[in-house]
């Protein structure tokens, strides 16, 4: 199984992306179909509806009852490790809530998951609020970003050139090692990036 982890804060446009990427994964290769599971833990304004998604061959697990890098912890993995028992999917996503620290979900799948192939993490800034949050909350949302192998600077659609300059170099000091992508969920995010989203880590 290969992991690819969205962290962000609430409302950064995660659900509208892994739809997005999902589509991808299964248009891409017909092989895929029922090969994909995407683990909810966060109730957001877009969601993913389990019947919709089930007929396209995806297959959805939701972990609504708290945050799977705290109370759920043990969660996760159980779900992890029955799916990679039943399903056995290519792929699984997981959307974490906006308040999870990436790093403590990295540790605990690296220690106790079993059949995973690799993990790979996807950051999305909300670039119409990254000021403001990283304000409120700066070591939460600098975890996310740190951690992020990509990230996904998202609702460019909303914020001005000059604004987006200054929003990208703040990211970039908070991760000099990550891929950094623009892009809009409302608008088609380019197949490129999804293909470089997939690339399996080392
Ligand atoms: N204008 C604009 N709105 C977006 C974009 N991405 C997401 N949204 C909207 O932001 C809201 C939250 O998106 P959602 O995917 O649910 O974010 P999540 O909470 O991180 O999963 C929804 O109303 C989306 O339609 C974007 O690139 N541009
Ligand atoms: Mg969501």
């Amino acid at each position: 199984m290969n992991l690819i982890l969205f962290g962000g804060f609430l409302g950064s446009g995660k659900t509208s992306l892994i739809l997005s990427l999902a589509h991808f994964i299964v248009e891409s290769d017909v092989q895929a179909k029922a090969k994909l599971v995407i683990i909810e833990n966060e109730v957001g304004e877009i969601g993913i509806d389990d019947k919709v998604l089930k007929s396209d061959g995806y297959s959805v697990k939701e972990l609504f009852a708290g945050c799977i890098c705290c109370q759920l912890t043990s969660d996760l993995i159980t779900t992890l490790n029955e799916i990679n028992e039943t399903i056995k999917p290519e792929w699984v996503i997981i959307e974490t809530t906006g308040l999870a620290y990436p790093s403590k979900i990295l540790g605990n799948l690296n220690k106790y998951g079993k059949g995973i192939d690799s993990i790979r993490t996807v950051a999305v800034v909300d670039s119409e609020r990254f000021e403001e949050l990283t304000a409120i909350t700066p070591v939460l949302i600098e975890n996310q970003i740190s951690q992020g192998d990509i990230i996904l600077v998202n609702k460019i659609d909303l914020v001005s050139e000059e604004e987006l300059k200054h929003l990208e170099e703040h990211v970039v000091k908070l991760n000099e090692k990550a891929i950094v992508y623009k892009v809009s969920a409302n608008n088609k995010v380019n197949d490129s990036i999804w293909k470089e989203v997939m690339k399996t880590c080392e």
